[in-house]
């Protein structure tokens, strides 16, 4: 066994320290002009996703919480005992509950997440709630390599948690990098837990990203507001709308943001312009089929173990061990 520190100690990577600024610049100067949708999740943008998770037309965090409590055991068959669950953009934890209360006997959970407040609140309630478990949380924009903090070697067996289809964000050389990545962290005694949005029907899939309330446009925006705000006193971009749609060339949702009129701004020095109809990418959503999935895995150096889906086959969650 190993001894318990309940004083749960972040190690913070200060992942926040260079960026916004930089990479919107660099983001709205390429072209095409896009933003990386990591900068949706400021504190604004966390709320909206919360509440975006729960809109009738977003079918994909119900449905996978369905999933995960539905096949718990066999999920847990597969974790294992003893497990470091380590988990990749954590946000409110609220899944690995499910995945700790299947669990037989997890011994440890490092919930990695880019936004600092949000992390140490989840992880606080976490250790409360199971104070049985080590809890290790990491500050770090995982989508960059860092080494793990240690005592995580000690664990023999460790296994990734990366739910919501949050890999849909990746395009797929992308996302076998990201794999590969997690295959050097958990090791080769380990293994992937991934939850991933299916494909469907165009339109089960555009209109989960064009809801009727509006609020998956207030999130894309939100953006805007951001960059306004934060790259004070000059920016002050204006009058652009959401538009989302399925790339079926691509297996992906689109989400833009569009100028609705010419427009330039001056950030740190250059000039961006925007003609009237200029899009800005601000996200991929990619959907996975089962045979997407066995390939990916594949060329990751992993292999598809088990694959669980609702009745719909809306949503599935896999389990791929490190080969
Ligand atoms: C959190 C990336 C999985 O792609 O569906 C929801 C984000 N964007 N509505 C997704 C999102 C618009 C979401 N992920």
């Amino acid at each position: 066994m190993l001894p318990l520190a309940h004083h749960l100690k972040l190690v913070d990577f200060k992942p926040l320290s260079t960026p916004f600024c930089e990479e919107v610049l660099q983001g709205l100067t390429s072209s095409p002009k896009y933003i990386p949708s990591k900068f949706f999740y400021d504190k604004k943008g966390s709320l909206l996703f919360e509440e975006i998770c729960t809109l009738p037309e977003y079918y994909p965090t119900r449905t996978e919480t369905w999933i995960l409590n539905q096949f718990g055991k066999e999920i847990a068959e597969c974790i294992g005992k003893g497990a470091l669950i380590i988990e990749f953009g954590s946000g409110s934890s609220t899944k690995t509950r499910l995945l700790l209360d299947s669990l037989d006997t997890p011994s440890a959970y490092m919930p990695i997440d880019i936004s600092k407040e949000f992390l140490e609140e989840s992880a606080q309630s976490i250790a409360k709630d199971y104070p049985q478990i080590e809890i290790m949380p990491v500050c770090a924009d995982y989508s960059k390599f860092f080494p793990l903090p240690e005592p995580y070697t000690l664990y023999k067996r460790k296994v990734g948690f990366f739910p919501g289809s949050t890999i849909g964000n990746l395009k797929p050389e992308e996302a076998i990098e990201f794999l590969k990545r997690i295959a050097q962290w958990c090791g080769k005694n380990g293994g992937l837990l991934l939850g991933t949005d299916l494909k469907k029907d165009h339109a089960t899939l555009e209109r989960a990203y064009n809801d009727a309330q509006g609020v998956t446009a207030q999130f894309n925006l939100n953006l805007i507001d951001r960059i306004n705000t934060e790259l004070q006193p000059t920016p002050l971009l204006s009058g652009f709308r959401h538009f989302a749609f399925y790339n079926e060339q691509y297996g992906r949702i689109e989400m833009h943001l569009v100028s609705t009129h010419t427009q330039k701004v001056n950030i740190k020095g250059r000039t961006v312009t925007f003609a009237e109809g200029e899009h800005i990418i601000t996200e991929y959503s990619h959907k996975y089929d089962l045979s997407d999935i066995q390939l990916l895995a594949k060329k990751a150096g992993m292999k598809l173990e088990h694959s669980w889906s609702d009745p719909n086959n809306l949503f599935s969650v896999h389990y791929l061990s490190i080969l």
